[in-house]
C-alpha cells in the first residue's frame, strides 16, 4: 500500500476542552503525519456544504449547529493506509461502541459530538482536502 493521504477534522466539543494535542499525539503515535493544519470557525454554509450527503438524515441540522458551535482544526493526514488507519484509531461512531484506546473511546461526549472526522474513502478524502485546502498549504 502506498502513502496516502486523509482528511480529518478536530470537532468543537474537542477543541472546548483543549484536546488537540492529545488527538494529535494519537495520529503521530500511530504513524500518521499532520501535513497540514488549521484552527478555524465553519460557517453555516461551510457545514452544510461539508455534509451534503447527510442532509435527508434525521440529525442534519444537529449536526451542523454542533459543527458551528466553536473552532475546529482541519487537518491533511498523511501515512501507510492513512485512510483505513485513521478511521481505526478514531474508534466507532458512537462512544459507546468505539474499541479501548480510540479517540471516540477516550474523548468523545456522544454520538454527535464525537471529537473527530476522518474521511472514509480515497474520493471522499480527495474531495475533502481540497474543500478546505490548497495544493501550496500542504507539506508532506
Ligand atoms: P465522520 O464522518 O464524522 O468521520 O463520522 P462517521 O463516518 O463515523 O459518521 P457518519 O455516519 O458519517 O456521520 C457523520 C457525523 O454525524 C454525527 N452523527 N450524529 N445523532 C446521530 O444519530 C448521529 N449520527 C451521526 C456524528 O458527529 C458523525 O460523526
Ligand atoms: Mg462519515
Amino acid at each position: 500500500m502506498a502513502t496516502e493521504r486523509t482528511f480529518s477534522i478536530i470537532k468543537p466539543d474537542a477543541t472546548r476542552r483543549n484536546l488537540t494535542g492529545k488527538i494529535n499525539a494519537k495520529f503521530e503515535e500511530a504513524g500518521l503525519r499532520i501535513v497540514a493544519q488549521k484552527r478555524i470557525r465553519l460557517s453555516r454554509a461551510q457545514a452544510e456544504g461539508f455534509y451534503a450527503v447527510h442532509k435527508s438524515r434525521p440529525f442534519f441540522n444537529d449536526l451542523c449547529s454542533f459543527m458551528t458551535s466553536g473552532p475546529v482544526v482541519v487537518q491533511v493526514l498523511e501515512g501507510e493506509n492513512a485512510i483505513a488507519r485513521n478511521r481505526e484509531i478514531m474508534g466507532a461512531t458512537n462512544p459507546a461502541n468505539a474499541a479501548p484506546g480510540t479517540i471516540r473511546k477516550e474523548f468523545a461526549e456522544s454520538i454527535e459530538a464525537n471529537s473527530v472526522h476522518g474521511s472514509d474513502a480515497p474520493e471522499t478524502a480527495r474531495e475533502e482536502i481540497a474543500y478546505f485546502f490548497s495544493g501550496i498549504e500542504i507539506v508532506g
